[in-house]
């Protein structure tokens, strides 16, 4: 048996399903969580769903989503199977989950993923570096399971590739992904009322941070790399929190010319020194390289890492690390 068949004997064979993603959950996160879980119910498995950190306000329209907890305190195993979708290990769960996993209470931990980078010690994983979301993978797995996708399922795979394809527009969009998506609104998935969810549907004090944010706008000598910096003073005026910087990235990346962009975000903790950094490449540098250089990982376009230090000193040793990949 592959890796494949091992999985949909397990989950044949399985009742009790534990289902979670990475911490700071985005579209293809949440999305996979809710696909595969409403699937495995489908099917008369037990299913508990569980984000670290809940849902983000602009996913909540995911069919489901209040499913989700987020707290694994209360949760009595033993599951047959613990999936981490979207997660390149279990730590990426958050560290309750990574116990959890280890414990008795979960007998198969399964990595469903379609990250370059993995380094995670799991029972099992399903790796597709080619699948545009973890979503794609997903929907793979129910439909070798025959299990009927409905409108619900449909919705939130289709947002795992909506939200990891940038609508359709990233390097990782291929025929597959369009027929992917199409299967999925013969299901029942409504495209322009996904994209109106996600994408005009913002609150007003995301716009007020973005005000903030823009006269952070750096850019290179060479002109091919563009950054922006958020720190906590920019969230405390603004009322907003890290959630609101999502898509952000895509500022500086929008420029004629540049090559790399990043996002540099000061943590919300006590420290004043941690910097989560988000690195986009619209070129031919590999940012997973360059993020796995300071610990993290992703993909040749989309990764990230997290730094500690001054502002002044991280944007240095990033900057000077994608120069160094751009030679
Ligand atoms: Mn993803």
């Amino acid at each position: 048996m592959n890796e494949l068949e091992k999985v949909l004997h397990l989950i044949r064979e399985s009742k009790r399903v534990l289902i979670t993603s990475h911490q700071n959950p985005d579209g293809d996160a949440l999305g996979s969580m809710l696909g595969l879980g409403l699937g495995l119910e489908k099917i008369g498995k037990d299913v508990v769903f569980y984000s670290k950190d809940g849902i983000p306000e602009i996913l909540e329209f995911l069919p489901h989503s209040d499913k989700i907890v987020n707290s694994i305190k209360e949760i009595e195993g033993p599951f047959d199977i613990a999936f981490a979708v979207d997660c390149t290990d279990t730590n990426r769960a958050g560290i309750e989950f990574e116990e959890y996993a280890k414990s008795e209470n979960c007998k198969n931990v399964v990595i469903v993923d379609h990250h370059e980078t993995t380094s995670s010690d799991a029972d099992l994983h399903l790796l597709d570096q080619n699948a545009s979301s973890t979503g794609i993978i997903i929907y793979r797995i129910l439909n070798l399971l025959d299990i009927k996708l409905d409108k619900s399922i449909s919705e939130n795979i289709y947002t795992t590739i909506v939200t990891d394809t940038g609508s359709f527009n990233y390097s990782n969009t291929s025929s597959d992904t369009f027929r992917v998506a199409a299967k999925l609104v013969d299901s029942g998935a409504d495209p322009s009322q996904i994209s109106q969810a996600l994408y005009e549907n913002e609150p007003l004090r995301k716009l007020e941070l973005f005000k903030l944010v823009m006269p952070t706008l750096d850019i290179t000598e060479d002109k091919n790399i563009a950054s922006i910096s958020v720190d906590k003073d920019m969230f405390q005026q603004t009322g907003t929190t890290r959630e609101d910087t999502e898509g952000m990235v895509n500022i500086p990346r929008s420029i004629k010319g540049i090559e790399v962009a990043i996002l540099f975000r000061q943590e919300e903790g006590d420290g004043d020194l941690d910097w989560k950094v988000s690195l986009r490449s619209k070129g031919s540098v590999n940012v997973a390289k360059i993020a796995e250089g300071f610990g993290g990982g992703g993909h040749t376009r989309a990764a990230g890492c997290s730094l500690e230090g001054s502002i002044m000193d991280v944007k240095a040793k990033v900057i000077s690390a994608i120069k160094e990949g751009l030679r």
